[in-house]
């Protein structure tokens, strides 16, 4: 089968031909219909050698939809032929948070080297992923793959993101997201879809507000030195309730922070390398609070589907047939990628 392998840390990968995998106890082989790319993967790509706990060489691919093509003896839960969607991190499968579909906090992440399919595991940029169990596996009816793949990351993390501040966007309140690419356009239609805050986007990309208009947002604003106080214009001059920073630099941060606010909550997700510095007396709002989501659990990727399902999400996805990954990927290194890119394979 084709398979994307990262076979040394700094080199794009490329397709190439490796042996199918069959499925044993309780495995599933899946036949993948579309693999999402993520900037997550350039980092992954890019990395120093030693930085990440992964051993080389893997097939990358961590947003992954498809249909089971094959059931070990012992799997359980899914039937062959069931179009399916992967919650792709995988955890150590034994302790409390794992037992509990909340891999993506497992308590010995640490001990692991991987974080889940296509991250230190064979992944889903390939024609089949093998996963360890139908627990992974989440049905998806008859929603097209490129629209599918994309909830397993950019729709779930941005899911768990919005999960984490929904207390504080009741009615009357202001939701800020920062950065409408892969993640953030689906964050402004989960926050219009399962909120009732007024939703204002920001980006330095003309097309990515007009993304954002599209996905429901009340207003869009380039990232300029004045952005600040038109949000705060628009939020009748409190301030945010809730930011969510897909971009995660020095300047969204500083944004962030100017926006919010008394009482109000920042979910980091994006990540730029930017940091706030929280001390008292600060600038920061007093009761500000401060979230790090990563990735989110089993159920809430099942409550994603079942939003797009029902019609409240839509994925802008490009699609580029899986042997075209290298180009696929350049085009996302280089900031030209729209939406969410999608690999399927050829
Ligand atoms: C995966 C692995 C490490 C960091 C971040 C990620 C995200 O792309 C998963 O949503
Ligand atoms: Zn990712
Ligand atoms: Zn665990």
């Amino acid at each position: 089968m084709r398979a994307l392998r990262l076979t040394a840390w700094g080199e794009t990968p490329a397709p190439t031909e490796v042996e199918r995998p069959v499925p044993h106890g309780t495995e599933v082989l899946v036949r993948v219909e579309a693999a999402g790319l993520c900037r997550s993967d350039l980092h992954v790509i890019d990395a120093a050698p030693g930085t990440l706990p992964y051993r080389l060489p893997f097939t990358l691919g961590h947003e992954v939809a498809g249909r089971v093509a094959a059931l070990g003896p012992g799997a359980d839960g899914v039937g062959l032929g069931e179009r399916v969607v992967v919650h792709g991190p995988w955890g150590c499968g034994s302790c409390a948070r794992c037992a509990a579909g909340h891999d993506n906090y497992c308590d010995r992440r640490d001990t692991l080297a991987w974080h889940g399919a296509g991250l230190g595991r064979d992944g889903g940029m390939a024609d089949y992923l093998l996963v360890a169990s139908a627990r992974h596996l989440v049905p998806i009816g008859d929603l097209p793959a490129d629209q599918a793949a994309p909830l397993s990351d950019a729709g779930l993390t941005s899911y768990h993101a919005v999960a984490g501040l929904r207390p504080a966007l009741g009615e009357d309140t202001t939701a800020v997201v920062i950065g409408v690419g892969g993640l953030g356009h689906l964050a402004v239609q989960i926050l219009r879809a399962t909120t009732a805050s007024r939703v204002l986007a920001v980006d330095v990309r003309e097309d990515a507000l007009a993304l954002a208009d599209r996905s429901g947002a009340d207003f869009g604003t380039l990232l300029r030195p004045d952005t600040a106080r038109a949000l705060r214009a628009r939020s009748g001059d409190v301030g945010a309730d809730a930011v969510l920073d897909f971009v995660g630099t020095a300047r969204t941060l500083e944004l962030a922070a100017g926006v919010l606010r008394p009482g109000g909550a920042l979910a980091l997700v994006g990540s730029g390398g930017g940091s706030l510095t929280v001390a008292k007396p600060g600038v920061l709002p007093p009761g500000f609070r401060l979230s790090l989501p990563f990735w989110g659990a089993r159920q809430e990727l099942a409550e994603v589907v079942a939003l797009a399902r029902s019609g409240a999400l839509h994925v802008e996805a490009e699609r580029f047939p899986l042997s075209a990954a290298p180009e696929a990927i350049d085009r996302l290194r280089r900031g030209a990628a729209r939406g969410r890119t999608v690999l399927v394979p050829d």
